[in-house]
């Protein structure tokens, strides 16, 4: 399979670098991939500007409902293939990448559905003009996302972007386009007029740089980490280019003393480690009230070191690898800094198996607000567990990062904890649950977490801009003006 981009409407062999995709349980290698040279990023968006220039997309709304639930049903009559493409490229359990292709599957369809209910805003003035609001497109739109859910992030951007008229050109992470590849393909076989949909692959600096540099892409939508989005931020300020970013995150999972220390503990685990804490909005910084910390941290404890880790092709396997050994290495870094620190590092921080990029997962405790540990997002299976005594504390305590996306609240008391939602500075909030997306609610963050929205209405909305047109009837042959 060597024709790896789909660039106007055909898939094509990359002309650029040749990359070897490694398997991190394995630390074999997959394939090889052909990725676009600069040329072929730039053929994509001229095809891209052509087809928003030139064809009826834009106007075609039926026809982009009709697209979107086509490709909901390809991937969902393919989503065994898709989920275990998903997981040898990142590791993750299969159960985990199951979960990816059916959410994405919904979004493809809530955005099919949302779409058929958007119409033009209508308001009479008091001059008795009209105005007319309509929602447009913003012609060519540059998708960028990283590994750690290669599909699922890319349809959070690819389904309203096209819901809303837009055209596309896709860049995946260069460590994780697979599953992408295989979706160019489902999308080759729905008959969409070529151009609106393209996919090219390579790294941040010649690839994604390209695109977002380029005077003819209106709007760039990325997922990834903070530093990378300042950056892309600067690029496009260069051109005045809308920007949505979905970035990092050190997020708190505050726990008071009335819980249930077990459940607790539970929700705790899948906060931190789900997907091997390679999530944005991993709960990453534990809160604990100072009543329950040892016993709660004595149950965590135990119920980490039960993570079953191993082959994440098992069904049995909680946590899979690391997606490289370069973030493997840059994962235990932070356990040799957090007791250069001063913390207690209470389990994990070790290789496992004879090959894979494996680390048994790490708690640390007795750290300070300002300590490395606590203030950087370290994108793995890490998290560490502090203590408060006061309501006022724990909000202290949670809003102390540089970072805004997400919060958990673990407590009986309902009251309390919305209270406590109403002053966390953060754009999701769970309270006695964790991490589940729903596609028709917002999803971004706060403070260096990024700014726009995904899902939801929100999320359509990202993708297009007010156009307002304010008609006045015509009396006689001039017309009538108050000018
Ligand atoms: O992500 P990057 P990386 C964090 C996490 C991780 C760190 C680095 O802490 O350790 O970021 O990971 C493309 N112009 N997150 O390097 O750099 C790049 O090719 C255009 C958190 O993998 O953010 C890839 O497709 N594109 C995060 C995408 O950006 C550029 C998820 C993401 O890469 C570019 C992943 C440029 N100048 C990592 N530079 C989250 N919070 O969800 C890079 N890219």
């Amino acid at each position: 399979m060597e024709k790896q981009l789909f660039i106007d409407g055909e898939m094509v062999k990359g002309a650029g670098n040749l990359r070897k995709l490694i398997n991190p349980a394995t630390e074999q290698e997959i394939v090889t991939v052909y990725e676009a040279s600069v040329e072929q990023v730039e053929l994509a968006i001229q095809s891209a500007r052509l087809a928003f220039k030139e064809t009826n997309w834009k106007n075609d709304k039926e026809g982009r409902a009709v697209f979107l639930m086509k490709l909901a049903g390809k991937l969902e009559n393919n989503l065994e293939t898709m989920a275990q493409l998903e997981t040898e490229n990142t590791g993750k359990p299969i159960r985990e990448s199951r979960l990816d292709m059916e959410d994405s599957v919904s979004c493809l369809r809530y955005y099919a559905d949302l779409l058929m209910e958007q119409f033009p805003e209508k308001m009479e003035q008091w001059d008795g003009s009209e105005s007319v609001v309509k929602n447009v497109p913003y012609g060519v739109t540059g998708l960028i996302v990283p590994w750690n859910f290669p599909l699922l992030l890319g349809i959070w951007k690819i389904a309203p972007a096209l819901a809303a008229g837009n055209t596309v050109v896709f860049k995946p992470s260069e460590m994780t386009p697979l599953s992408m590849i295989k979706l160019a393909e489902l999308i080759s076989e729905c008959c969409l007029p070529k151009g609106v949909f393209n996919l090219v692959l390579g790294d941040g600096k010649t690839v994604g740089q390209t695109i977002t540099l380029s005077e003819d892409v209106h709007k760039i939508s990325f997922t990834g980490g903070t530093d990378t989005g300042r950056v892309i931020n600067e690029q496009c300020a260069k051109t005045f280019k809308h920007v949505s970013l979905e970035l990092g995150g050190k997020s708190p999972l505050i726990v008071f003393d009335d819980v249930n220390i077990e459940q607790a503990a539970e929700w705790a685990i899948f906060g931190a480690f789900f997907n091997q804490g390679e999530v944005c909005v991993a709960s990453s910084r534990i809160l604990v009230h100072e009543n329950i910390f040892a016993a709660f941290t004595e149950k965590m404890a135990e119920k980490t070191k039960k993570i079953k880790l191993g082959d994440p092709f098992s069904e049995e396997t909680d946590m899979g690898p690391l997606i490289s050994n370069d973030h493997l290495k840059k994962v235990e870094s932070y356990v040799s800094k957090g007791l250069e620190e001063g913390a207690t590092l209470v389990t994990g921080g070790e290789r496992y198996g004879e090959q894979g990029y494996y680390l048994t997962p790490v708690i640390f405790t007795d750290v300070q607000p300002d300590m490395g540990i606590v203030q950087e997002e370290i994108f793995g299976p890490f998290c560490v567990i502090q203590t408060f005594r006061s309501e006022d504390e724990a909000v202290e305590i949670a809003n102390g990062t540089k970072y805004g996306l997400a919060a958990g609240i673990l407590s009986k008391d309902a009251e309390r904890a919305e209270r406590v939602a109403d002053q966390i500075d953060s754009g999701i909030i769970w309270i006695n649950s964790y991490h589940t997306p729903f596609v028709n609610a917002p999803w971004g963050g706060f403070k260096q977490s990024g700014t726009g929205r995904e899902l939801g209405p929100h999320g359509l909305a990202a993708y297009s801009q007010p156009k307002h047109l304010n008609a006045t009837a015509v009396v006689g042959d001039l017309g009538w003006y108050r000018f």
